[in-house]
């Protein structure tokens, strides 16, 4: 399909066709940017390209997403943070910052065809700058690695697209495996797949898709990365994560500020919550992380206060029905919930949940199953 649209399109066979995925985080949310733990796992959701060079310097983009619109036209010599707008912003970006790195990428035709729900959450922009960097990587002959690609990537949405993210999503998109979580210590990029195969326990991993749109360019992520950041200066440490679970007390007492020690208990107690998470999913007591989800929830909700109504009603109908536990996921303000369920009750909490949205007056979730599926590859 995405072969035939790029003839259509182009007028000419692409070089090739690769894919990325659109991620849920299980664990650790807003560590990232705190040199912290994350735990996330690949979607069957994807962005695929089909990707041909070009040596004129020119960039050309299209997406199956936004048939009628025309091919977006643009000069691999004129990118600059912060000039072009929308969708094209975070391929465009891939390109400036593969330049910027001192790879000759001279121009393409992308075609792009993406199932990953924008705005929810999962990870839409990270899956459209991994395709991207990967198929040029692979044309171009540059062999960079998961982890690199992941950074040239988290700077072109850093600095070209302007929005403060850490790099979780794109290290997931282009490092996570099928069957497993990518449990990702975000200071070195240190890495390690575990295993993460729900079905096989009789258990199911529900996304709730609230509808509720998120941005991360918006406000108040920034914000809260900044206070992170001024925490750490208070605390005279580098970033958040050198604060170790059992020094949580101490490190609270010494800030004044009641708004930087919020963040401060959530960042210190999540990080603490994955290390956990990970043991229990080695010891195969897969049931047993339920209640470090719903803990997790709470910790954003109250103190880094990054929920919504929506995403708390999801949450708690879920649990209310007998989910084994529940929590918001992503950045937050909007975007998707996760609930852990036993298989025999799945399609009960659902509809418990869709029922909940109704009864108030909120917009109908999109409730699916998540599988862990895998990373960012070449398919022709
Ligand atoms: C967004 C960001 F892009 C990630 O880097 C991460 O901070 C996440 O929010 C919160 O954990 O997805």
């Amino acid at each position: 399909m995405t072969h035939t649209e790029f003839r259509r399109v182009y007028q000419a066979d692409p070089e090739g066709i690769w894919t990325a995925p659109g991620r849920v985080n299980l664990i650790g949310e807003h560590t990232d940017y705190n040199d912290g733990l994350v735990m996330p796992f690949a979607l069957p959701h994807t962005t695929s390209a089909a990707v041909s060079r070009r040596t004129d310097g020119l960039l050309r983009l299209h997406t199956a997403n936004e048939p009628s619109a025309p091919v977006a036209e643009l000069r691999v010599a004129d990118l600059e943070p912060a000039t072009v707008a929308g969708w094209t912003a975070y391929p465009a970006g891939v390109v400036w910052a593969l330049r910027g790195a001192g790879h000759a990428v001279t121009g393409a035709d992308i075609h792009y065809d993406s199932t990953v729900p924008v705005g929810a959450g999962l990870s839409s922009s990270a899956a459209l700058e991994v395709v991207t960097a990967l198929a040029l990587s692979d044309l171009y002959q540059l062999q960079l690695s998961g982890w690199q690609l992941a950074r040239l990537c988290q700077r072109a949405e850093n600095v070209f697209v302007g929005a403060p993210t850490g790099i979780m999503d794109q290290t997931a998109a282009a490092c996570c495996q099928a069957g497993h979580a990518l449990y990702l210590d975000t200071r070195d990029l240190s890495q390690r797949q575990i295993p993460f195969d729900l079905a096989a326990e009789g258990l199911r991993l529900l996304v709730i898709d609230t509808r509720v749109k998120h941005a991360h360019s918006d406000g108040a992520y920034g914000e809260r990365r900044r206070g992170c950041e001024q925490a750490a200066a208070n605390l005279g440490v580098v970033a958040l994560r050198d604060i170790a679970h059992d020094e949580l007390d101490a490190a609270l007492g010494r800030l004044a500020d009641e708004e930087q020690r919020r963040l401060v208990r959530h960042i210190v107690t999540e990080n603490h919550r994955v290390e956990q998470v990970v043991a229990r999913l080695e010891a195969r007591e897969t049931r047993a992380i339920g209640p470090l989800l719903t803990a997790g929830h709470a910790s954003l909700r109250d103190d880094f206060r990054i929920s919504c109504a929506e995403l708390d009603l999801a949450v708690e109908a879920a649990l209310s029905c007998g989910a084994l536990g529940a929590r918001m996921t992503g950045g937050g303000f909007g975007g998707s919930a996760i609930a852990l369920v036993e298989e025999a009750i799945a399609d009960k909490v659902g509809e418990a949940v869709t029922a909940a949205f109704a009864t108030a007056g909120h917009p109908t979730p999109r409730v699916f199953t998540a599988v862990p599926s895998a990373g960012a590859r070449r398919l022709a």
